[in-house]
């Protein structure tokens, strides 16, 4: 269990209890904390009470004794608007921490990586923490891909932490600094929450924050946001830099070229493996993660274990992938069928759109800025598109003329019409693929909740063949 005796005695204020606020608020409690815990939402109080916290209404509570607040990441301290709680909380001049920030002040003696990006940090998150576990590094993986910094387990000395990092919770880590700091890429997502691009980009460009020498930088350097980033950090030659990309050769950094993975850190050109040997990781995004994710496995064993380096690739291999991006369920008389549910924007959308032919798209919910205009590329390869939820009729006045398309509604329905159509035109290969470039909570609770809905009834299809949970196409 975490160590959290430092904060025995305090009063500390959760705003928040869903999976990281009732999670902090529970473990601050048992280190002997008094926690005044709160959500908005009654059924999470609810939920609070019955795990023993009593919840305490912030907005009239004495800030007088309280010098910190647990704010969960999802709550708003300045854009769209700031919640009345923080805003109390920053008169009080009460400090305003997520719980990541509480879990690296615990654990001083262990390694930090922070992974960031707007897509492929949940991948590579999970490939870093399989290439560690399969070389007998110790460590915990945890932070945005769902398992709350304070349920994770104590490692101390020779551990390491490979936290996925939203812009959110970047914003609520004043002091936290990472041994190795990965940012992937930077599209448009969140604007809304950080006042625009300039906000969002200043939210991710904080991974880095207080960085010094022996720690390290890596950074994508395929979008202009990422390359400005790296150029300023290059400047300032607080820490070890490393780039990677995957349509340049970036000198003394780790690219594709010809589908091969190439080292050139050490100067000399070195191959790690073939892509394409990867069943787990299809497409080019995946040697953007691949690479962030070899490039933090060789800084971590380079130091005092060596000798682990040359694993490093056949840990990669055995990845057996993850659920929900480009998941492969199965598939039925030459069709596979995708859940791709965690492309929430058209950005990771595209990825999908491009690693399939002949497909029988299903996208909707609740659409970000810009819609799906930007997939305009990919259209050639949709045979037919299957539409649900609040933005099905703004995508069907996007794809009309362009794309055929049904206002299909629900995702049970678009799965049985996606299934028949694809059944009965003979293209092979063909794929009926749930990648919705949209958040899914108008009619779904999460993006699991839908992407497990996908599986569920495509399983259940005549004839189906499933791959196995997990895999990916
Ligand atoms: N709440 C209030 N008042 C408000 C708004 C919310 O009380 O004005 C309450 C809600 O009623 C709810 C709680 O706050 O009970 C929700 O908090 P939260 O949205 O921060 O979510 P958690 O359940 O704590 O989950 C968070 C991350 N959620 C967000 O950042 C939105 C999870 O990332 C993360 O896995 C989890 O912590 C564990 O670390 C999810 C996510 O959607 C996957 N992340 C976004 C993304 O990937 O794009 C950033």
């Amino acid at each position: 269990m975490l160590d959290l005796s430092a904060h025995d005695g305090q009063s500390i204020a959760v705003l928040g209890l869903g999976v990281s606020g009732l999670s902090a608020a529970s473990a601050l409690r048992r280190a002997g904390a008094d926690v005044r815990a709160w959500d908005d939402n009654e059924n999470r109080r609810n939920g609070a009470a019955a795990r023993g916290l009593t919840p305490v209404d912030l907005e009239s509570a004495d800030f007088g004794h309280i010098r910190t607040l647990v704010l969960s990441p999802g709550i708003p301290h300045g854009h769209p608007d700031t919640h009345p709680v923080v805003a109390r909380a920053r008169e009080a001049g009460c400090e305003i921490v997520c719980d990541i920030e509480l879990l690296t002040r615990a654990e001083t003696e262990a390694r930090f990586i922070g992974i960031s990006g707007t897509n492929g940090k949940s991948t590579t998150t999970a490939l870093l923490g399989h290439i560690l576990d399969v070389l007998g590094v110790t460590s915990e993986i945890g932070g945005n891909i769902g398992a709350p910094a304070l349920s994770l387990a104590a490692l101390g000395n020779g551990g390491t932490y490979v936290l996925e990092l939203s812009s959110y919770q970047l914003e609520l880590l004043p002091t936290a600094i990472f041994d190795v700091a990965v940012l992937l890429n930077i599209t448009p997502d969140h604007l809304d929450r950080h006042g625009g691009m300039d906000g969002y980009v200043a939210a991710k460009r904080r991974i880095f924050d207080g960085q010094k020498a022996g720690q390290a930088a890596i950074v994508g350097v395929d979008d202009t946001h990422c390359q400005a980033i790296f150029a300023e950090l290059r400047e300032r030659g607080t820490s070890a830099m490393v780039p990677i990309s995957t349509n340049t050769a970036c000198s003394g950094g780790i690219y594709l070229a010809d589908g091969l993975i190439i080292d050139d850190r050490s100067g000399t050109p070195e191959r790690v493996l073939e892509m394409a040997s990867l069943e787990a990781l299809p497409g080019t995004h995946n040697a953007q993660n691949v690479a962030a994710a070899y490039a933090a496995a060789s800084l971590i064993v380079e130091s005092d274990q060596p000798e682990l380096r040359s694993r490093i690739p056949d840990a990669i291999r055995s990845f057996p992938g993850l659920a929900h991006r480009q998941e492969l369920v199965g598939s039925r008389n030459g069709v596979r069928f995708v859940n791709d549910s965690k492309a929430t924007n058209a950005d990771a959308a595209a990825h999908a759109l491009a690693a399939y032919e002949n497909i029988y798209w299903i996208a909707g919910g609740i659409a970000k800025d810009g819609g799906i205009d930007m997939l305009a590329p990919w259209f050639g390869r949709i045979r037919h598109a299957f539409l649900i939820g609040d933005a099905a009729p703004s995508f069907e006045d996007t794809l009309r003329g362009k794309v055929p398309a049904t206002i299909s509604g629900d995702l049970p329905t678009a799965i049985a019409q996606a299934a028949d159509m694809a059944d009965a035109a003979r293209e092979r290969p063909a794929a009926v693929l749930l990648s919705p470039a949209c958040a899914s909570f108008d009619q779904f609770a999460s993006f699991e909740a839908r992407g497990d809905a996908f599986r569920t009834a495509v399983t259940a299809l005549p004839d189906f063949q499933a791959h196995g949970e997990g895999g990916a196409a």
